[in-house]
Parts: structure tokens; C-alpha cells; sequence
């Protein structure tokens, strides 16, 4: 059978490749270069300039632990803000929540689209009537918007290309202006095997920012170093004392054990409180 090969670089001598069936979309959008495979392995994976973003196989782990600690952590969230995410999968957790609305905002109106129709079972979300979808740059609809928000998801790339000013400070200072009183901010952070300086150096200005500035880890195993962090932001919501009871049901990953689990750090990711 033929078949195409590609790989993404986790460092300039290593990284993952997959064998893949067919490429079945590939194109320039104005943003970036984003490419869908279809692999025995991992079902169809979506790259976006060469970063594998999710695979139908192991999407959940990440969008799980993207979605869920924050949810259940606030006492009663309703409105949530999406930055970024076009593939959906971010917004197909939120929305498993008894919420009453979910704004998702996406820079790249073709990710929307290819993913509507190459990950159903990511982007069936966008059907929803709680959902609202805007293209637009987050960076900016941030900084503009006068809406105010309980929990606030951050579902970035690397940073790089249009994804770069969401792992900035002046960005979480503009989120935190768009919370509201005892709202809570999650967001992926990076791979603490290979970003260890960066997550050290973000921390830094996120404690400043947050009385809560926390990491979390989960595994997302095709992502660099297979050990992903997320940040988990607030003033009020100490994520380690405060959880909800209800999970939704038919998680795969994430579960109140896992929750508490996830904010004990290993050594090398410790730092001193700053409080
Ligand atoms: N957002 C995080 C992707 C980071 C992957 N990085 C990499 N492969 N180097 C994923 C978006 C999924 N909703």
C-alpha cells in the first residue's frame, strides 16, 4: 500500500513521525500552513505549521484537562470564553457543563471549517445553541470586548506564528480584566521537558498577576515529551481546595482523583511560593 510519512521536530534532532493512509487536506490559509492526515494509529491528526495540534486518538487527554479543572473548580460557572480552538474539541468539553453560553473565538475561519468536516466528533459542538463562534484575533476581541466572563479557556499552539502574543504577559493582564469577581483562567502552558525555562519565566509574571497562579501537568502522548502543563489562573479559586461534586459523565480522562493529582508538581517543575 502507499503510504506518506510526515513528522514534526520536537527538537532539532528528534521528535514524531506517523506512516500515514492518505494526506486528505492540505492548504495555506492566511495564517498558517494546516495539513490533515488520516493514520491507521492515531485516526486523522491536524497539524498547523507543522505542530500536530490533536489526533482523533489521544485528543481527549489534552482537551479534558484543558476544560474540566477550571470548570469544576468555580462554584458555578456560566459564561465561558474560548481562545482559539477552532478544531472545537475545547468547546465540546465546556459544553458537556450546565452553562449558558460559550463564546469561542477563532483567528483562522478555515480551521473552523476543515475541522466541521475532518473531526466530527470534535466540532459537533459548534451546532450547539449555547455556542457562539467568532472569527476574530483573540489577542484583540480581549482587548475590545466589554463582556465578562466566569471561566476563560486559552487553547493556543506553541508560540509561534499567530498563536506567539497569547503566551505574552500584556495578554493575561487583559484576560484578567475580562473575568468576572472569582472567575477562573486555564491555559495550556508547553511541554515542561522542552520549555522549561519559558514556564519558568511565565510563572513569574503570572503570580504577579493572580493571587492563584498554579501548574498542572496531564499526559497527551503525541505531543513533545508526551507530559503536557497547563496554568491555572485566579484571585479567589484555590483549584486544590475547591471542587465541585457532579463531574459530567462519560469522561475518559479526567475524574476528581486525577484533578487532585494534576497540581502535585515533580521536583524539577517545583518552585518557592512567592505568598
Ligand atoms: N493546542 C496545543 C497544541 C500544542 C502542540 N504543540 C506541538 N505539537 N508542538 C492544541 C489545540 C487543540 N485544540
Amino acid at each position: 500500500m502507499k503510504t506518506t510519512e510526515f513528522r514534526e521536530f520536537h527538537t532539532p534532532t528528534s521528535g514524531i513521525f506517523f506512516r500515514a493512509k492518505r494526506r486528505v487536506f492540505s492548504e495555506k490559509t492566511p495564517f498558517q500552513k494546516m495539513e490533515v492526515y488520516e493514520t491507521a494509529s492515531h485516526g486523522r491528526v491536524l497539524l498547523l505549521d507543522g505542530l500536530v495540534q490533536t489526533t482523533e486518538k489521544d485528543e481527549f487527554f489534552y482537551h479534558e484537562m484543558l476544560v474540566h479543572p477550571a470548570m469544576m473548580s468555580h462554584p458555578r460557572p456560566r459564561d465561558v470564553l474560548i481562545i482559539g480552538g477552532g478544531d472545537g474539541g475545547a468547546l465540546r468539553e465546556v459544553l458537556r457543563h450546565l452553562i449558558r453560553g460559550a463564546v469561542l473565538v477563532e483567528i483562522d475561519a478555515r480551521v473552523i471549517e476543515v475541522c466541521w468536516k475532518y473531526f466530527p466528533g470534535l466540532a459537533a459542538s459548534f451546532g450547539d445553541k449555547r455556542a457562539e463562534i467568532v472569527v476574530d484575533d483573540g489577542n484583540r476581541f480581549i482587548r475590545e470586548t466589554d463582556r465578562r466572563f466566569d471561566i476563560i479557556l486559552v487553547d493556543s499552539s506553541d508560540p509561534v506564528g499567530p498563536s506567539a502574543v497569547l503566551h505574552q504577559q500584556a495578554f493575561y493582564a487583559a484576560l484578567k480584566r475580562r473575568l468576572r469577581p472569582g472567575g477562573v483562567i486555564a491555559a495550556q502552558a508547553g511541554a515542561p521537558l522542552f520549555h522549561l525555562e519559558h514556564l519558568r519565566k511565565k510563572r513569574l509574571f503570572l503570580q504577579r498577576l493572580f493571587s492563584f497562579a498554579l501548574y498542572y501537568l496531564g499526559p497527551v502522548p503525541t505531543y513533545p515529551g508526551g507530559l503536557w502543563c497547563y496554568a491555572f489562573l485566579s484571585d479567589r479559586v484555590d483549584p486544590r481546595k475547591s471542587l465541585r461534586k457532579k463531574a459530567p459523565k462519560k469522561l475518559k480522562y479526567y475524574n476528581s482523583d486525577v484533578h487532585r493529582s494534576a497540581f502535585a508538581l515533580p521536583e524539577f517543575l517545583k518552585d518557592r511560593p512567592l505568598r
